[in-house]
């Protein structure tokens, strides 16, 4: 059997369920992870194929593939059983059940269910599910999994393989010191501390931080007073200047399988870590540490943890000189080889997130890609409401013979290079004629 999955958390978190089946079942199986399905992986050879968290948009191009489909982006033809163009595929999406694929059910929460029928004990990787969904950040828009993704998240609770908590939701609780959580926590945004290094480290030492801790101190040491204490002094903090102080809390997962001292006892950082290993070329690396192996697996993925954040602070400064362009309500940034071209995703999201961006925008983020140019695109989570941008996406870069999709508020496209701009224009047009529609 040949497993293909996708580059990120969720998809490495996929793969690695359909490893644990394939083991089960005694299948000789190998393991593909790819940011976007090329051509060539789309046409059928011997055997038995399962592609994870991918395919379901890219359904017409297939040709003589005999297998399984479990992805929740955007599909091109609404059918669980596809026999055209020589496929025999059984395709599971929840889209197809009506469900919205962006916030209900991530790929790998697809994976597992389909795996559950296979093979019940997979159960005992039902925490996998979990790093998935908050991997495609699930989590964010209730401040907790909902639908599907819950109700497995339920079940690893069950299975003892996780513990949830009320907590503070800034990301880092178990991989950065406090002061750098407070400093960056965004959602909701407290103005007095963000990006504020000295008033985050007069906060803490009103709360009796030692200033040698500031740059050790974990959200996850502190004894449950003492966090109860800060989060009501932060939501204070957040009245007063007109935020939204329930969003700062909300449901975080931890893996009881962790000891305290981990880096990744939460499961948001786990599934950074994961993620990590995968955009620096090592998928096995996360698909190891899913399935439980720690030690030198742990040791190499946190090497390569650190040399992912590196990626990004280099990319943060080519993009502070960087000046973003616009055509529109399309905010667009072109790395050329200034950046690597698997984390344009992880870019775009950094600006809808940090920047000023208006809510009516598409942020654009390309880089080069052999002869293709791969762009990576971020709405706001109040135009996703009106506005499918995965669609979006297909349409505009089929038009140019490219691929493009993915989900409501976070798609990308690969279109032949020099064609950008008019793949831009297109983008700022079909989304003027809905918007005013
Ligand atoms: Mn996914």
């Amino acid at each position: 059997m040949t497993i293909y999955s996708h580059h990120d958390a969720d998809g490495i978190a996929s793969a690695a369920i359909a490893v644990f089946v394939a083991r089960r079942l005694g299948l000789k199986h190998e393991v593909r992870i790819r940011n976007q399905l090329t051509y060539e992986d789309v046409i059928g050879g011997e055997g038995v194929y399962w592609f994870n968290d991918m395919g379901s948009a890219r359904l017409k191009d297939f040709r003589g593939v005999k297998g399984v489909i479990t992805d929740h982006h955007t599909p091109v033809i609404y059918e669980t059983h596809y026999t055209e163009n020589g496929n025999n595929i059984y395709q599971f999406n929840p889209h197809l059940e009506g469900m919205d694929g962006s916030i209900s059910q991530s790929g790998s929460t697809t994976t597992f269910l389909f795996s559950a029928h296979l093979v019940p004990e997979v159960s005992a990787v039902s925490h996998l599910p979990i790093v998935g969904s908050v991997g495609d950040l699930h989590d964010k828009k209730f401040g907790r999994l909902v639908d599907t993704d819950r109700e497995l998240m339920l079940l690893a609770r069950g299975m003892g393989l996780v513990e949830v908590k009320e907590d503070i939701r800034y990301f880092g609780r178990s991989s950065k010191p406090i002061s750098y959580m407070l400093r960056f926590g965004n959602d909701p945004r407290i103005h007095s501390l963000y990006d504020n290094p000295s008033a985050v480290a007069d906060f803490l030492s009103r709360h009796g931080v030692d200033r040698r801790d500031l740059k050790t101190l974990r959200w996850i040491d502190l004894d449950d007073g003492k966090r109860e204490e800060l989060i009501s002094d932060l939501k204070g903090m957040l009245v007063r200047e007109g935020g939204d102080p329930e969003r700062l809390t909300g449901e975080v997962y931890e893996l009881k399988s962790e000891p305290k001292s981990s880096m990744v006892k939460d499961m948001r950082d786990f599934s950074s870590l994961v993620n990590a290993t995968s955009r620096k070329g090592k998928p096995e690396v996360g698909i190891r540490l899913c399935l439980f192996e720690r030690g030198e697996t742990m040791t190499e993925a946190l090497q390569l943890y650190n040399d992912h954040l590196e990626s990004l602070r280099k990319a943060s400064k080519t993009l502070e000189e960087a000046e973003g362009k616009s055509v529109g309500n399309v905010l667009y940034y072109d790395f050329g080889d200034g950046v690597q071209n698997n984390i344009t995703g992880t870019i775009a999201t950094r600006i809808i997130t940090h920047m000023n961006v208006p809510k009516t925008s598409i942020v654009m983020v390309m880089a080069n890609l052999g002869s293709m140019k791969k762009i990576s695109a971020r709405i706001s989570l109040e135009l996703s409401e009106k506005v499918d941008l995965s669609l979006l996406f297909r349409q505009a870069a089929t038009s140019f013979g490219g691929s493009g999709g993915g989900h409501r508020n976070a798609a990308g496209a690969i279109v032949p290079a020099g064609k950008e701009m008019e793949f831009v224009r297109m983008v700022n047009e079909l989304l003027g004629n809905l918007v005013t529609a």
